[in-house]
Order: structure tokens, then C-alpha cells, then sequence
């Protein structure tokens, strides 16, 4: 005989107010978090796997929240943020300062509101991929080596050369990974195989239901990355859309190919990125740049190719003889710091003093960049998420070869004409190395995008997105933005700003600022496609060269209110900056 059931006293107080389960909402505790007193933070409980919610599996988000600062009966709920990777700390995002600034571009209107990804930073499970930050430590050290050879092919354009040096070397490279993309594999996390983007956006819809209810829309602001997850949402679940705003976008349906189909869409104005490095600094002269010599920008890009080229054959020792700085390193730096133009002057600076032979100051911002303190027997911290995820959310690659591999990264750099490419060896050999296994519930990638599905779907319900992007913008070009803004004939409005920069915040614009703040507010967009001017200044008198976050200079005379929307914008910045 069946024993009676027992019901939850959820379920019990449920029936009891006849309020159907699946519509009560689940209760959220939020305490204040203790990374910052200013945000309160609280744990949703989801399905770990959304292909068999109920097999009792479950997985844990973080949510922080920033609250709105209105008055209550003003409030227009939540506004949800993603910082990208894919792997970042939503947490970290708003503790460090997007929340508040976020709040003030949106008028105080939002809880503005961020989570940590499944797999990710304080989600459980972690996607680990060893049991100590040891091992994790040592896994991250053997490849290092990627910007040494994406150099070495640029410099000699070719693959295959008579002493089989490249082969020798990209080999050796494509095992280390091969081993990190092996232990993730044996080590099976059961966060391994669901953590890509059709599980994210279903936590998206889980953490809108908990704090605004069931059928209520998604607000949100997703940069980088978190515009895969965008697209994502808006193709699963078009009735639950409200404001959705996409910045710096990665093009959804280069994503989900293979990652040696995507890579080749993600970097094409990294020439151009250069080209507004050495025209601003020139024009800045040697009283805002220090790598002004008063000369032409074309002659400013060559000084610094020759730069390279000279640390191929002779490093540049640090004062002290403990390292140097490689030809690697320097591309490393390059790339890292060419997609945030308000760094610019402190790398110009470094850049200036690595030309007359001195490499502390660019040795400083390297290891600032790079230096953590290890416990090397604590838990595996899950660092390296980053690149499985980035492998399930693309169609399988084991197929690949590494010539393939090799071939298209010198492609790149020869059309970009430069090696300081995210050229991302790495993840193409992490990615060929890893299984085809591929997550339960699969993603739409663009499906529903490129046959106008949801752009029909949208139109119905009146919805629209906003896409916003920078034109210079290396990582993830203005071309995929239009793409995006195509598939959303009806639906979606693109608006750019001129410029450097990866997303919209890494150099601030009133106008366009303005746009997201009146579509966040009031659902309204532009009629027609837009270009703003930027108003943030780069290289200037007044704008320090010591630090990487100089206190901003804004071009013009602007109302406190104006002024105030243009340092969130920074504040914004800073805070992706921050991050790992
Ligand atoms: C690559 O180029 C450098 C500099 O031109 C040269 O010294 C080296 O021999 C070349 N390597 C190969 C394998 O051709
Ligand atoms: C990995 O774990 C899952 C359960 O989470 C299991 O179904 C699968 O067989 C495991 N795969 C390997 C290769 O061990
Ligand atoms: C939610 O939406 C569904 C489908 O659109 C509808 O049937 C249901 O009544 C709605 N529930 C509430 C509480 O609005
Ligand atoms: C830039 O300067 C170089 C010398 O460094 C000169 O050869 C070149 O003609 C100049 N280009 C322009 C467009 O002025
Ligand atoms: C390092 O991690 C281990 C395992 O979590 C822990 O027991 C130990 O206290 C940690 N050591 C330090 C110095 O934090
Ligand atoms: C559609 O939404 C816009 C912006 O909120 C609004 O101005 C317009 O009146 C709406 N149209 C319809 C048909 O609901
Ligand atoms: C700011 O206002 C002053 C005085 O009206 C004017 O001279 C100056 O050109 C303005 N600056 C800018 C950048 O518009
Ligand atoms: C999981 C998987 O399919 N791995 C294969 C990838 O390709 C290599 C050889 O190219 C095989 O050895 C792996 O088994």
C-alpha cells in the first residue's frame, strides 16, 4: 500500500489561496553581500538539467542586486545585466561598480540585477576541471606559449617552413592543451555539458520569474557575450522579451559553427583599432602622448612593428633580471589593451619606455594584469570555464586538423596586417582537442534569427531590441551588429558610435548613452539607424599616463545631469575592466 504523499508546505499554502503551483513565485532571501555593502545578494535554486528537470539534479545561481532608487510605486522592475567571457562574474560586474552605475544611466527606475553563470564563479557545480587550483595553476602556465608562435607565422608568413619549425612548435603547443582539454573531459564535471547558452537563458527566465513574476518581461543590458545569451533568449522565449539591449555583439550564427568558422568574423578592425591608437596619439602630440614623436601616424603604427620584430631576436630584460619581456608578451599586451582606448595613454607610456630599452613600466602593467596569489591545495576555481563553455555553445570541431588551425590564424594576421590578434590559437586547439559531445538541450544559435521567426514573433507583440556597438570595435565587429539588426527587420534598431573600444562603455557618448537610457525608460527607439560622436577624451593634457583608470576628461560643456551619464558610462567600464 502507498504510503500518503507528502506535499511541501509551499504547495499546501498554494492550493490553499487556489493559487495554481507553477505560478507562485519562488521566494528569493536576499541578504546584503558581503563584497559590497551596497548590493544585497540572494541563490536561486534551478534545474541542473532543463532536458530532465525533474530528475532531482539541481544547480545553483548567485544573484546580486543593486536596488532601484525611486520610490516604490515608481519602480519599473528588473533590469538584467551579463558582462560576457563567456565564464565572467555577473557578481564581481555589479560589486564593482556596474550596479550603481548602471542605476544611474537608468534614473534609479531598475533593480539593476546579475547573477554568475552556470558553471561559473559561485554557481554550483563549478565547471572544474581538476580537484586542486594547483593543478589549474600549472594547466594555465603551459600555454603561455600561443602569441610566440601567432608572431613567428606572421613574421615569416608561412605554415609549413623547411626545418619544421612551426610544425615542431604548434605541435608541442596543441598537446599542452590537448592534455587540459583531456583532463576536463575524465574529470566530467556535471556542470560540463550544461552550461551553454540554451541552459543560461532558461536560468534567465527562471531569475525574471523570481523577482517579477511569471510571465513578466526580461530587461536587460548584455554586453559582449552575454549577447549570445541574448540571442538566445529572444529566439526561446520572444513573448517573454520587454527591453533588451545588445552591446558589442557576437554574431550568433558564426557561434554556433565551429569556432574556426566564428574567429575569422570576430576580429576585423583590429587594423583599424591600431590606426585610431597612433592618429590620436599623434594628434595628441608629445605633450598627451608619450609615444608622440610629432610625426605622422603611419610612421607611429611602423615604430611599433619594428618594436616587435627587434624583441624577436633580443627580449627586453625587467631592471631587476628576473624576466624579460618576449615578442609573445608584447602581443599579449598589445591585444590586451587595444580593445580599451582609455588605457591607451598608460600604454603608450609603457610602449615609449620599452623603446628606449626600459621594460619595468610595461613589466608592471603585465604582471598587475596577470598576478594572483595561489593556494595551490584549495578547489579547482574554475578558471578555465571559459573555453568548454565556448566549445558546446559552437558545433563540434574534433574534426579539425592543426594545419587548419595553424593556416587560419596566419590568414588573420596577414589580412589584419598585424600578429596582435586575440587570434585565439588557443581556443581553436582547445576546441579541436575537446569532445563532440554536445549539451541535451540544444541551442538555436540563429535558426529562429535567419529565417525571421523571431523577428515575426517580436512584430507581433509590438517588441523591440536595441543593438548597439562601436565601429572600431576589435573584438566583436559592427558587421555582426548589422547581421543581428538584419534578422530583426521589425524588431530591432542598431545605433553605433564612432570609434575604438570593445562595447559601446569603453569610451563614453552622450548620444548615444541617451538612446539606451529613453529605450530603457520608455521603450522608444530612433527611427532610423544612428552614429553618435564620442565624448570621452583619450589622449590629453590632464588625463594621466601612470595609471590604466585615469580620472576621465569629457569634450564639451555639459549639464551636471549630462556629465553624470557620461561617468556612469565610465564607471560601467571600470567595471568590466576589473574583471579577470
Ligand atoms: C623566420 O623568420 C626569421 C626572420 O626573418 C628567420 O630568422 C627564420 O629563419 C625564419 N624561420 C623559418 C623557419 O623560416
Ligand atoms: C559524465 O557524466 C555524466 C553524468 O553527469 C555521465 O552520463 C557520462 O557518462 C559521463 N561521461 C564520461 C565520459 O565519463
Ligand atoms: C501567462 O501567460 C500564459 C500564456 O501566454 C497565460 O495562459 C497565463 O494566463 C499567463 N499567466 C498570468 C498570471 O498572467
Ligand atoms: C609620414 O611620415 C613619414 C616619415 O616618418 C613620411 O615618409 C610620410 O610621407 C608621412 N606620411 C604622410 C601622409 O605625411
Ligand atoms: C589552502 O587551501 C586548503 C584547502 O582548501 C585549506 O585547508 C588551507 O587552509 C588553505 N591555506 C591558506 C593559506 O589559505
Ligand atoms: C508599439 O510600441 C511603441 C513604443 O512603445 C508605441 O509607441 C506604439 O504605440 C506601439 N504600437 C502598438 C500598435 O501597440
Ligand atoms: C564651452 O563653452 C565655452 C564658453 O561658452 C566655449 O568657449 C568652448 O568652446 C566650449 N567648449 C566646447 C568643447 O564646446
Ligand atoms: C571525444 C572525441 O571525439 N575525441 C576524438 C577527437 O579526435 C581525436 C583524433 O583526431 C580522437 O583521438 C579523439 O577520440
Amino acid at each position: 500500500m502507498a504510503s500518503p504523499r507528502r506535499w511541501p508546505a509551499a504547495f499546501l499554502l498554494a492550493s490553499a489561496l487556489q493559487i495554481p503551483p507553477a505560478l507562485a513565485k519562488p521566494t528569493l532571501h536576499w541578504t546584503p553581500c558581503s563584497s559590497n555593502a551596497d548590493l544585497d545578494c540572494a541563490t536561486l535554486t534551478v534545474p541542473l538539467e532543463y532536458a530532465d528537470p525533474s530528475n532531482g539534479q539541481r544547480a545553483t545561481i548567485p544573484l546580486a542586486r543593486y536596488a532601484a532608487t525611486v520610490p516604490v510605486s515608481q519602480r519599473k522592475g528588473s533590469l538584467l545585466t551579463n558582462p560576457g567571457g563567456p565564464g565572467s562574474s555577473g557578481i564581481d560586474f555589479l560589486a564593482n561598480g556596474a550596479g550603481e552605475g548602471l542605476s544611474t544611466i537608468t534614473g534609479g527606475y531598475y533593480d539593476i540585477v546579475s547573477w554568475d553563470p552556470r558553471g561559473v564563479g559561485d554557481a554550483k557545480p563549478l565547471l572544474a576541471c581538476w580537484d586542486t587550483a594547483g593543478e589549474e595553476m600549472v594547466a594555465s602556465d603551459s600555454v603561455s606559449a600561443a602569441a610566440e608562435i601567432e608572431y613567428s607565422l606572421f613574421r615569416n608568413k608561412t605554415y609549413t617552413s623547411p626545418g619544421g619549425e612551426y610544425e615542431k612548435a604548434i605541435n608541442e603547443f596543441d598537446a599542452s592543451v590537448a592534455e587540459i582539454a583531456a583532463d576536463c573531459a575524465e574529470y566530467n564535471s556535471s556542470a560540463l555539458y550544461t552550461s551553454s547558452a540554451a541552459y543560461v537563458a532558461r536560468d534567465m527566465v527562471a531569475i525574471v520569474d523570481a523577482l517579477d513574476g511569471k510571465n513578466a518581461s526580461l530587461n536587460y543590458w548584455g554586453f559582449s557575450y552575454g549577447t549570445i545569451y541574448g540571442a538566445e533568449f529572444v529566439q526561446t522565449f520572444p513573448e517573454r522579451v520587454g527591453r533588451v539591449v545588445f552591446d558589442g555583439v557576437f554574431n550568433p550564427q558564426a557561434n554556433a559553427e565551429t569556432y574556426m568558422s566564428q574567429l575569422p568574423n570576430d576580429e576585423l578592425y583590429v587594423a583599424d583599432a591600431i590606426g585610431d591608437f597612433a592618429r590620436l596619439c599623434e594628434q595628441a602630440g608629445p605633450e598627451g602622448c608619450a609615444l608622440s614623436d610629432g610625426g605622422n601616424s603611419t610612421g607611429l603604427a611602423k615604430r611599433l612593428a619594428s618594436l616587435q620584430a627587434s624583441l624577436y631576436d633580443n627580449p627586453i630584460s625587467v631592471s631587476d633580471g628576473s624576466w624579460s619581456i618576449t615578442v609573445g608578451m608584447f602581443s599579449f599586451f598589445m591585444y590586451s589593451f587595444l580593445k580599451l582606448p582609455t588605457t591607451w595613454p598608460a600604454v603608450a607610456s609603457a610602449l615609449r619606455a620599452l623603446e628606449q630599452g626600459d621594460a619595468d613600466v610595461m613589466g608592471e602593467l603585465l604582471t598587475g594584469a596577470t598576478e594572483t596569489s595561489v593556494n595551490v591545495s584549495a578547489p579547482d576555481t574554475g578558471s578555465m570555464a571559459g573555453w568548454p563553455i565556448q566549445c558546446t555553445d559552437n558545433a563540434p570541431s574534433n574534426g579539425t586538423s592543426i594545419s587548419e588551425v595553424a593556416e587560419l590564424v596566419l590568414e588573420l594576421s596577414l589580412t589584419e596586417r598585424t600578429p596582435w590578434l586575440n587570434a585565439d590559437l588557443s581556443t581553436l586547439s582547445f576546441c579541436r582537442n575537446f569532445p563532440n559531445t554536445r549539451p541535451r538541450v540544444r541551442n538555436f544559435g540563429a535558426k529562429r534569427l535567419t529565417n525571421l521567426q523571431t523577428n515575426a514573433a517580436l512584430t507581433a507583440r509590438n517588441a523591440s531590441v536595441l543593438i548597439v556597438n562601436a565601429l572600431h570595435d576589435p573584438t566583436t565587429p559592427v558587421t555582426s551588429a548589422q547581421s543581428l539588426h538584419r534578422w530583426l527587420p521589425t524588431s530591432s534598431q542598431l545605433v553605433t558610435r564612432k570609434g575604438p573600444g570593445h562595447t559601446t562603455i569603453s569610451l563614453a557618448s552622450l548620444g548615444l548613452v541617451n538612446v539606451i537610457r529613453e529605450y530603457l525608460l520608455d521603450g522608444t527607439l530612433p527611427e532610423t539607424v544612428q552614429v553618435h560622436d564620442v565624448d570621452q577624451v583619450v589622449f590629453g593634457q590632464g588625463i594621466s599616463d601612470e595609471t590604466i583608470t585615469p580620472d576621465p576628461v569629457f569634450n564639451g560643456n555639459f549639464t551636471d545631469g549630462e556629465r553624470a551619464l557620461l561617468e556612469a558610462t565610465y564607471a560601467v567600464f571600470l567595471a568590466f575592466l576589473s574583471l579577470p
